[in-house]
């Protein structure tokens, strides 16, 4: 681990990581009494990756992610009631109710979302450095992205133009080892991922993603690098999910032994391990970071039920529409057809009973762990 910062610094960083961490329980308990809609992908696990690297990023520095960022939002300074305001579809939501999960947005903060498309980010955040070059300004972007990501067509032609065209840009890979249930071994060719970068001529660094000390370390250093020299870099963050791929994944790809090898470096805990032995914390302080995240939480859920939902005859504002067509489409994770989805009686039989099965299996699961005391 890192050099332990100042008192201050150590405060913040508990607090975040422990409000993610709330939040993120909070939501899947939310999603399984059907107040959270949608899909919804917890990050329980890879709070070092995400605070780490918010905590060294200017206020007019950028950050784009995938369908995976209720904690980078939060991490960023998004208000938990609006983040939860999001998955539950109300007005007072990030995006207006609109989004839902994977679409936290909050540009005033310079979150850019929040995308459901696998790689869709990275095009994106090439944009953005585009943008800060061609403006004269010197705010570093972020790109936070899955190891499955970095198979995509999408980052190979970024990272290249990035490259080539030297944009500002901090590539991160979050390898938390699965693309959905496939293992990196089945899915990259080359599994140390920080080695992609050698292809494109830019530095890449792999880094331990659990321990937020490093994370904030060298993704600092990749900033101010990046900031510099006006050349992007790539990172790979190693870490790990706690829970499955999205609410309803039944985890039939890991073995439970791997999930509590990988709890035993807790982030949460290890960092509050070093600061307790370094001295800088003390019990009451991580107590009341851990009360001050439960309260928070509470709150939100608070806020989120109460506010409106949105107006009926608001349905089809700011949205982008390529047709006349008047209805949406729905993609079951679970199952590779797209289902139409105007009305529910119309949906295959296969999507009702997948999304049954999975609905059935998160319920299990919530039962198995209350019963065997598993405070989550
Ligand atoms: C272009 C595209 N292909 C497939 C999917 C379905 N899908 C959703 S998440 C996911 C796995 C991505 O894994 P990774 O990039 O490692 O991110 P993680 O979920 O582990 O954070 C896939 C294949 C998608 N959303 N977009
Ligand atoms: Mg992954």
């Amino acid at each position: 681990m890192a050099r332990i910062p100042d008192r201050q610094i150590c405060l913040d960083l508990l607090g975040r990581m422990c409000l993610i961490r709330r939040f993120e329980e909070e939501a899947g308990r939310q999603y399984q009494r059907a107040k959270a809609g949608g899909f919804l992908h917890l990050a329980i696990g890879e709070e070092a990756t995400i605070v780490g690297t918010t905590s060294v990023m200017r206020d007019d520095d950028f950050l784009i992610g995938t369908y995976r960022t209720h904690g980078h939002a939060l991490a960023r300074g998004t208000p938990a009631d609006e983040v939860m305001a999001e998955l539950f579809g109300k007005e007072t939501g990030t995006s207006g109710g609109r989004g839902g999960s994977m679409h936290i947005f909050d540009a005033e903060r310079r979150f850019m979302g929040g995308y459901g498309i696998v790689g869709g980010n990275l095009p994106l955040a090439a944009g953005l450095g585009l943008a800060s070059q061609y403006k004269g300004e010197d705010s570093v972007t972020v790109c936070m992205f899955g190891d499955g990501a970095s198979n995509t067509g999408n980052f190979g032609e970024t990272m290249n133009l990035a490259a080539l065209w030297e944009l500002p840009v901090v590539f991160l890979v979050e390898n938390n080892l699965y693309g959905m249930g496939t293992a990196i071994e089945r899915h990259s060719a080359v599994t140390d991922l920080s080695r992609k970068a050698e292809g494109y001529g830019i530095e890449g660094e792999r880094i331990d993603g659990m321990d937020v000390l490093e994370v904030r370390e060298r993704v600092g250093a990749h900033l101010e690098e990046v900031r510099e020299k006006g050349r992007p870099s790539l990172v790979e963050a190693f870490t790990y999910r706690y829970r499955g791929h999205s609410a309803a994944d039944p985890e039939v790809y890991r073995d439970k032994s791997e999930v509590e090898e990988w709890q035993q470096k807790d982030p949460i805990e290890t960092f509050i391990k070093a600061c307790l032995d370094d001295g800088v914390l003390n019990d009451d302080d991580v107590e009341s970071a851990r009360r001050e995240a439960d309260e928070t939480v509470e709150a939100a859920v608070k806020f989120a039920d109460e506010s409106p939902e949105p107006a009926l005859e608001s349905l089809y504002e700011e949205l982008y529409v390529v047709s006349e067509t008047m209805g949406w489409y729905a993609v079951d994770e679970r199952s590779p057809e797209p289902h139409r989805g105007e009305l529910g009686e119309d949906a295959p039989d296969v999507a009702k009973n997948l999304a049954e099965s999975g609905a059935a299996h998160a319920a299990e699961e919530q039962e198995r762990q209350s019963r065997e005391g598993v405070r989550d």
